[in-house]
């Protein structure tokens, strides 16, 4: 009886140490999931900040690839100068980061920075613009807009508005101020204008880059407009120019507007996001914006996860945009076979 109760004591000692173990195998592995969970750190070299379009593109980036979702972010600005980027990328590849995102500035010189992160087993994710390098596997994958449609979208809407409203092509005088030369933004909205001008027959001026900037927009029509006396459209490749146009066209005495047969100036341009652009769009100074979407933080977010999973994202990855107006008479245009509606800002 006695040695029963011994035993029958001794188990229940064992049982309750057990549980006690487990228990507190279990609390110590919680503790440890929370405490000692997996930073992802990621290098990103933005090229810099030349207008509003990057700052809010920065911003989505910071706040995406944050420390609460899980991210230890190395930020750094190239301040609009490539070989800054290129030491950013050598800092990020010593840092040995697990992830490194590449905003370009413009498309070649790629090649070397990148096999050396390739060599590094660090996989690379490039933002907005493009590079271009011989081999392919250089960099993992790219998100962005797709800038030539963004041109063709724009250089369709104004061949609308001349046939709504009788325009001769050739009544066309256009200028146009680029972006950084070399970049793929430019290269893409340059294109589809060079491709329009040959393809409708309108009159183009000269074409300049205004790097973006609202100051050399400003500086570069203004030297347009001391040039040629029959400009009646400028083609800026970002709403920062057209703001510094404005102020060119505005300080020669003349009008931003669209009624380009009686003197006025129109002025189209891309982004969209600039507060200022989109009170002229309602002013009807700049008559038509073609969308560039800056906020690519949770795309980038995205792919990181997916490549995390140890699944293979997609290569290419494009983002859906439309166009604003102020006009109300062209409310959709047709680039090949897509149709896109055109949001009119009132
Ligand atoms: O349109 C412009 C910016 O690469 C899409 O760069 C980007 C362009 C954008 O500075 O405002």
């Amino acid at each position: 009886m006695k040695k029963t109760a011994c035993l029958a004591a001794l188990l229940l000692l064992l049982a309750t140490v057990s549980v006690a173990c487990r228990s507190s195998a279990v609390s110590e592995s919680t503790t440890e999931s929370t405490t000692d969970k997996k930073m992802v750190t990621v290098g990103f070299s933005q090229l810099g900040a030349e207008s509003d379009w990057r700052r809010t593109n920065t911003e989505s980036m910071q706040s995406a690839l944050s420390e609460e979702n899980g991210f230890k972010l190395i930020y750094k600005n190239g301040q609009q100068k490539q070989a800054n980027q290129v030491t950013a990328l050598r800092m990020f590849i010593q840092q040995e980061v697990d992830y490194i995102v590449l905003a370009p500035e413009t498309e070649t010189g790629w090649d070397f920075v990148l096999k050396e992160a390739k060599d590094a087993g660090i996989p690379v994710i490039i933002v907005d613009r493009r590079v271009d390098v011989q081999d392919r596997s250089l960099y993992t994958c790219w998100v962005g807009s797709d800038f030539e449609l963004e041109g063709q979208k724009m250089t369709t809407w104004l061949h609308e508005f001349t046939e709504k409203n009788s325009i001769a092509p050739e009544d066309v005088h256009i200028v146009n101020i680029q972006g950084t030369l070399g970049s793929t933004a430019q290269i893409g909205r340059t294109r589809a204008l060079n491709n329009a001008v040959r393809d409708y027959g309108w009159d183009l001026l000269a074409s300049e880059s205004g790097d973006f900037t609202e100051v050399r927009g400003k500086e570069v029509m203004a030297s347009f407009l001391r040039k040629y006396d029959n400009i009646n459209v400028v083609y800026c490749e970002n709403d920062n120019e057209a703001i510094g146009a404005i102020a060119a066209i505005e300080a020669a005495g003349k009008k931003a507007g669209p009624d380009i047969l009686n003197g006025e100036i129109m002025v189209v341009s891309f982004d969209g996001i600039n507060k200022d652009a989109r009170q002229y769009l309602k002013e009807g100074k700049i008559s038509c914006i073609a969308e560039c979407n800056p906020l690519h933080g949770p795309r980038v977010q995205a792919l990181i996860e997916t490549l995390e999973r140890g699944e293979t994202p997609e290569q290419f990855n494009y983002v859906a945009e439309t166009l604003f107006s102020s006009l109300t008479d062209i409310t959709s245009i047709t680039v090949g076979t897509e149709t896109y509606a055109v949001e009119i800002e009132k």
